[in-house]
């Protein structure tokens, strides 16, 4: 398995083909989407657009629908929940199609729209992600970090090297590292892997969030290593749901 990380979506040429590709936004696109499966919710249709998300959700039974969103970390007017993984509650969420567009991560999702297998991955999930990508053998995998508005992102990098770290442990030979990206990714978990939230912190969307307001609950809940054992597949275009 040739394993690649890209560190913001643009970064991935139109000649780069992988059979895999691994999202993650781990501030906090992926750590939501982790969540709101796991307590229920019907599956999570993502867009880059939010004019295309209204129109789809209006054709959505009002009931079985919410509307969640952020732009630079505030929610948006007139949607139902901004994007925190501690408020997708089972309450909340259970039986519900999350309509979500986020600043970074529902366009790194929709860069990745066209590879045959794609999940998102954050520090929660990181070992169920682990457990797919072996079991399904892929050719190539593309780790995409979502960064932020084109720049990279601390935190997702961080992230990227917590899968390729446990995919290359697991896989007893199997992972070839293909760039290097990859290896610096390597080098920065091993760096933080015994205190990930001091990472995030430390980020610059981080700092953002915490200029904010008090993000404590979202920061313990993002940086919690392998608490999650679920793994958000695309289904259809956009739509990501449980395997
Ligand atoms: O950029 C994104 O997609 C978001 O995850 C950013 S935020 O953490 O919700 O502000």
């Amino acid at each position: 398995m040739q394993l690649s990380y890209f560190h913001v979506p643009a970064e991935m040429g139109d000649e780069v083909q992988p059979k895999a590709a691994v999202v993650i936004d781990v501030l906090r696109a992926t750590t939501t989407i982790g969540w709101a499966l796991k307590n229920g919710a019907e599956a999570v249709q993502a867009f880059a657009d939010l004019d295309q998300l209204r129109t789809a959700a209006a054709a959505w039974p009002d009931d079985k629908r919410l509307l969640l969103g952020e732009r630079g970390g505030a929610m948006l007017d007139g949607f139902d929940l901004g994007n925190s993984p501690v408020a997708v509650t089972p309450d909340t969420v259970q039986g519900k199609r999350l309509f979500m567009s986020t600043t970074n991560g529902t366009r790194a999702l929709d860069r990745a729209r066209s590879v045959p297998l794609l999940v998102t991955a954050a520090l929660p999930n990181r070992r169920a992600v682990v457990e797919r990508l072996l079991t399904s053998q892929p050719d190539s995998i593309a780790i995409i970090g979502s960064g932020w508005e084109g720049s990279y992102s601390l935190e997702d990098s961080l992230a990227a090297g917590a899968v390729g770290a446990l995919l290359i442990e697991q896989s007893k030979g199997a992972v070839e590292v293909a760039n290097d990206e990859m290896t610096a990714a390597l080098a920065l978990w091993s760096q933080w892997q015994h205190d990930p939230e001091a990472c995030l912190r430390t980020a610059s969307h981080g700092q953002r969030l915490m200029r904010l307001g008090n993000h404590d609950a979202d920061f313990s809940c993002c940086a919690a290593l392998d608490q999650l054992d679920v793994v958000p597949t695309q289904h259809e275009p956009g739509v990501l749901r449980l395997a």
